[in-house]
């Protein structure tokens, strides 16, 4: 599908005029865009069409994604050195001054100011880039800790709830629409063994002993972009910024910040969890947050990782028996190929366990 960006580009109050309109990235659900200007000294730009089929409410999610960048961006200015238009994300207005514009054909677009200069990663290679995404992750939650008004708006309900994630699960199974559910046997036996002990997490919320926070719940390492000399620049991809528990946003860094080899590596033998760069990431977590987590909360974050990792590897196998109408797909296999990694990386995790427990209460 070609989109005419520039048509597009015009009904926002942007500075500069269009020059070129790009893919960009490597996220998995909407469809995004770089807007380079002509004008040196203008910013670039982010034009996503937002995909409407996941997120049913576009209204709603921009109201969320407009009171969090003010509140981030009214803590950032009271930070001396802070750079407000680069540690945060900044909404374009189109002309009538909402922040999305739907098109003729139906389509929610939105625009963000390009953050230039940012380093992006989807795999990570030291301890310090490790550590700098705690402590983005960390200092995110702390900053949104007392963001006033309503809770925020459920932008896709249940998203970590992994009893819910398993209903899902078996009942694409039972329809199991394009007959793929009988090649995948081994992957559905393994979700299955492990389904009863990842309902801890929940079972904690409802007995109160850990609260909702506003969590992000979507902190791929690749949703934190780092600055030229890899420090911590932004927390991106505010989506799904909503009430949730801390361990799904520790869960997530660690699926990806501490995982040897990409997200859907086919040679699994690559694919382990690298214990040091699991325990930099928590200090710089808990650098940020340490005093204000509860005692529960601490002890069940080494659990996290494999809560989450097994959770986007259900989600990743639920798409593929459903015959892959969510994530976005570069070949025919995709989603197998990524649940079969995950899973991998969830057997990592339990070889590890010990060490990881060890590691947290050492830190906390
Ligand atoms: P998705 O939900 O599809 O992952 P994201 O909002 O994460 O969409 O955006 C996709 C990619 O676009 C990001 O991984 C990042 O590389 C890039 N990106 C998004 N917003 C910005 C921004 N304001 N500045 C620079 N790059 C951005
Ligand atoms: C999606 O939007 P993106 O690409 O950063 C997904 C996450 C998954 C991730 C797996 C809204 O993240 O939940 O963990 O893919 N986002 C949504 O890579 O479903
Ligand atoms: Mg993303």
């Amino acid at each position: 599908m070609t989109y005419n960006l520039n048509e597009i580009y015009n009904l926002f109050q942007t500075d500069g005029s269009y020059l070129s309109g790009e893919p960009f990235g490597s996220g998995h659900i909407h469809d995004t865009f770089r807007i380079v200007t002509s004008e040196k000294e203008k910013d670039d730009y982010i034009l996503q069409k937002l995909n409407n089929n996941i997120f049913k409410n576009i209204p709603l999610l921009q109201g969320n994604i407009e009171r969090v960048t003010v509140h981030l961006r009214n803590k950032l200015k009271k930070i001396q050195g802070s750079n407000v238009k680069r540690e945060c994300l900044q909404l374009i207005p189109a002309g009538d001054g909402k922040s999305w514009i739907q098109d003729p054909d139906g389509n929610f677009w939105r625009m963000y100011v390009f953050i230039s200069d940012h380093k992006s990663y989807n795999i990570v290679d030291s301890t310090d880039k490790a550590f700098e995404g705690g402590k983005a992750i960390g200092r995110f939650q702390a900053m949104l800790s007392d963001m006033p008004g309503e809770p925020l708006f459920e932008t896709i309900p249940f998203f970590h709830n992994i009893e819910k994630r398993l209903e899902t699960f078996n009942a694409t199974i039972n329809r199991d629409p394009v007959n793929r559910a009988s090649s995948v046997r081994e992957e559905i036996k393994h979700v299955h063994n492990r389904a009863e002990q990842m309902k801890i997490i929940l079972r904690l919320g409802r007995e109160g002993k850990i609260p909702l926070r506003i969590t992000h719940n979507d902190t791929k390492f690749n949703n934190i972009l780092l600055d030229s000399h890899d420090k911590a620049l932004c927390v991106i991809d505010l989506d799904t910024v909503m009430p949730g528990y801390v361990h799904y946003d520790f869960g997530d860094a660690i699926r990806t910040v501490a995982n040897t080899a990409t997200e859907d590596e086919k040679d699994l033998s690559k694919v382990t969890m690298n214990l040091e760069l699991f325990s930099a990431y928590a200090e710089g977590y808990l650098s940020e947050t340490g005093n204000t987590l509860n005692e529960v909360e601490k002890d069940y974050l080494a659990f996290a990782p494999m809560l989450i990792t097994y959770t986007i590897a259900v989600r990743f196998l639920t798409d593929y028996i459903d015959g892959d109408n969510y994530f976005k797909i570069h070949h025919e296999h995709h989603n197998i190929e990524r649940a079969r990694a995950q899973l991998k990386l969830v057997r990592s995790m339990e070889e590890q366990y010990g060490d990881m427990q060890k590691i947290i209460k050492n830190l906390a």
